[in-house]
């Protein structure tokens, strides 16, 4: 592993569609299209400019340890995370959604929080819940999943979700509703600290072009 330029970790599907913009305002073009393509490293027209295509939950991974110097992940993804390790200097903007409690229709949920009754939550975002909850001193029992939420409160699984909803349709194909708004999320760019050092005459140029697309300045 000596490769002397820089490495951006994306996922695929819409953080890596809704990147491309960003990619191209720093003059980096994908020589592949990850969607096509079974490549799981792609270059670009640039010879110091490499991507690397990853699970979207394993991005702040491969950046944290520095196998990318630098990454695209979801705020969800960087919550469950803890962001140790990891400059996160933009707010990209981009694959917005919102977390979201969500139950079947019909559920008493406001009634079920009054009472002060042990609430079942279903999620991939343990973290999230967690912190959630104990902020408003509901008591729950987390059970963790790793995809298709929706289901769960249809079988009994549990009593409410927390997933991210964006058009909403996939709760109203589910005869499900949101029932509290815990927070909006974004795509963030993410550094690691070592490489930014070692590397700040690549990186940074990346990072500038990235917060120029975006119309925010660079904070911290
Ligand atoms: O799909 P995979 O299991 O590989 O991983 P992933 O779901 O983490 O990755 P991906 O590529 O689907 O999502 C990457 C990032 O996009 C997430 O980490 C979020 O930050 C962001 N994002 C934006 C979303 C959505 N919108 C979204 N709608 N991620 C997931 N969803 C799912 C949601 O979980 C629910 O199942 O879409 C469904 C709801 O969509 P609507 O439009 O029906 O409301
Ligand atoms: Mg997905």
């Amino acid at each position: 592993m000596s490769y002397s330029g820089i490495t951006l970790a994306l996922s695929k599907g819409r953080i890596f569609v809704e990147t491309l913009p960003l990619l191209a305002a720093a003059g980096i073009t994908p020589s592949e299209n990850p969607e096509s393509s079974r490549k799981l490293i792609i270059g670009t027209n640039r010879a110091d400019v490499r991507l690397i295509i990853v699970r979207a939950s394993d991005v702040p991974t491969y950046v944290q340890y520095g196998a990318a110097d630098l990454g695209i992940a979801g705020k969800d993804v960087l919550n469950e995370h803890g962001g140790n390790g990891l400059y996160q200097p933009l707010d990209l903007q981009i694959a917005r959604c919102r977390m979201m409690v969500a139950v079947r229709e019909g559920y008493d949920y406001a009634g079920q929080v009054k009472q002060g009754a042990r609430i079942r939550v279903a999620t991939k975002y343990v973290n999230t819940a967690r912190d959630h909850f104990a902020s408003k001193g509901v008591h729950i029992d987390l059970i963790k999943l790793y995809g298709s939420m929706e289901l769960a409160p249809l079988v009994g699984l549990s009593d409410v979700i927390v997933d991210l909803v964006s058009t909403g349709g996939t709760l109203k194909a589910n005869d499900l509703v949101a029932v509290e708004h815990i927070s909006d999320i974004s795509s963030r760019l993410v550094v690691n600290q070592a490489a930014l050092k070692l590397k700040r005459s690549l990186i940074q140029p990346v990072i500038d072009a990235f917060s120029a697309a975006v119309g925010t300045r660079v904070t911290a």
